[in-house]
């Protein structure tokens, strides 16, 4: 069975928080302050691993945390940062952020940050002013970030066989390479997505044969539509089309149903190179095999080359395996660019993130002497303090003083000593 999708939840690290100390020396009755600060905590990075072939063990296991980073000590001392989390992921897997980003894993080694560790607090020693030799507050770290991100294993192939069921796509891949799919005299033989690689004299292609199409796959009839995705990203299409079907259906609206279905799929989809192969030749007359090549030629033009091939005799086969061989370009130009593109770009690849400091805010008057107020800086603020430390929770007031949040509180009916809340942090607020 493939494993095409899998969600999972992934956090990174909390940083590690600052640390409150002072020097101790035999001698020295009063050391300065000597907290060190906390670590940066561990990022979550997917890294793309060509070892992988779908996501199986993501379905087993659904979370991944990042270390949190050590706490800072005294003598100055830094916490240490948390180790990066690699979450490795096979080549053609989408990822979907919980913020609605998307990355490609497509080159090996190529790596994405999905989930930032949290700044590490810093220490007391950095809180020193000429006014206050002694801080007795430090800052906590802050949370990683996590969230849910969608997985979506798009195949790498360079060539896929579609077709409607029971045409005799299995048998091809069989004869071309050396997979082994199931083949058998039903529609719906094929229930998801098989790879084959064709070795050629200087270079591989990868063929996926994917389950049979039907009118309506594109909209989710039949098996089709959530295979389609796996041919998104071929350079070549196959059609394999049956000269004879067994139930009597006619060639021409076989042919026609599938072009509709990939059109309505992917316009890009539609667009992609194609190869007609005209199968079960066996099954046929010579004569009349080659009347049938013949009109399908006038059909179809020049742009599309049409072979008849039965995987029954092999037959054509050797004349398929060439012209893929030819026709598949070697990289795509365009293909080509954006690997290299991608190799270009440093390594690790981010999310694109909020702005980092963001000083809005929002007030808001809950209830009467309950406040509330909202903004990414301001509660970071809190996270990083311990209000129930004094000095710490002057320092907080005055930052919000700074910030314009009392001012702002003080228009909404403030008064000293009523509850604000921060973060999920109720506190008196008395500002000084
Ligand atoms: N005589 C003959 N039979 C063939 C040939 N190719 C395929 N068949 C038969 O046709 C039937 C369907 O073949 P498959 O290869 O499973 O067809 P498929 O297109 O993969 O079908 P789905 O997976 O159901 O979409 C099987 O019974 C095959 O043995 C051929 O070249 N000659
Ligand atoms: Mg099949």
């Amino acid at each position: 069975m493939l494993y095409d999708k899998a969600r999972i939840f992934v956090a990174a690290g909390g940083g590690g928080d600052g640390c409150l100390s002072f020097r101790r020396e035999a001698h020295v009755p009063h050391g300065g302050p000597d907290g060190g600060d906390g670590g940066h905590g561990g990022d979550v990075v997917l890294i793309c691993d060509d070892s992988l072939r779908d996501l199986q063990s993501y379905k087993r296991r659904a979370h991944y945390k990042a270390t949190r980073a050590g706490h800072g000590e005294g003598d100055l001392r830094h916490g240490a940062n948390g180790p990066v989390l690699q979450i490795p992921l096979p080549p053609g897997t989408q990822v979907t952020s919980w913020d609605a980003s998307t990355h490609d894993l497509l080159v090996p080694s190529q790596q994405v940050v999905v989930a930032r560790g949290g700044a590490g607090g810093r220490g007391n020693k950095r809180f020193t002013t000429s006014t206050r030799q002694a801080p007795r507050l430090a800052e906590r770290g802050l949370p990683g970030e996590e969230g849910w991100i969608e997985l979506r294993l798009k195949l790498l192939a360079d060539v896929g066989l579609v077709g409607v069921p029971n045409a005799g796509k299995s048998s091809l891949l069989a004869r071309l390479t050396r997979a082994a799919p199931k083949v058998a005299a039903y529609p719906f033989t094929t229930l998801e997505p098989v790879l084959g690689t064709l070795q050629g004299a200087e270079r591989q292609l990868v063929i996926a044969d994917i389950p049979g199409l039907i009118e309506g796959a594109s909209d989710g009839a039949g098996l089709g539509h959530d295979f389609l995705a796996h041919v998104e990203r071929t350079r070549l299409l196959v059609h394999v089309l049956d000269l004879a079907p067994l139930d009597g259906s006619d060639p021409v609206t076989n042919h026609a149903t599938i072009e509709a279905e990939l059109r309505a799929h992917d316009p890009r989809l539609a667009s992609l190179p194609r190869l007609l192969a005209l199968s079960k030749a066996d099954l046929v007359p010579a004569d009349e095999a080659a009347r049938a090549a013949a009109q399908w030629r006038e059909r179809l033009g020049h742009q599309v080359p049409v072979l008849v091939t039965s995987s029954a005799t092999g037959a054509g086969t050797d004349e398929l395996a060439l012209e893929l061989l030819r026709r598949v370009p070697l990289s795509g130009a365009a293909e080509l660019d954006e690997l290299v593109a991608l190799e270009d770009v440093p390594s690790v690849e981010h999310r694109v993130f909020r702005p980092a400091a963001n000083r809005g805010f929002r007030v808001q008057r809950v209830d009467d002497g309950v406040f509330r107020v909202e903004g990414d800086g301001v509660e970071r603020l809190l996270m990083r303090h311990d209000l129930d430390n004094d000095e710490a929770l002057a320092h907080v007031e005055g930052r919000l003083r700074r910030m314009g949040i009392i001012s702002a509180l003080e228009a909404h009916g403030f008064e000293p000593g009523d509850d604000v809340e921060i973060a999920g942090i109720m506190f008196e607020l008395h500002p000084g």
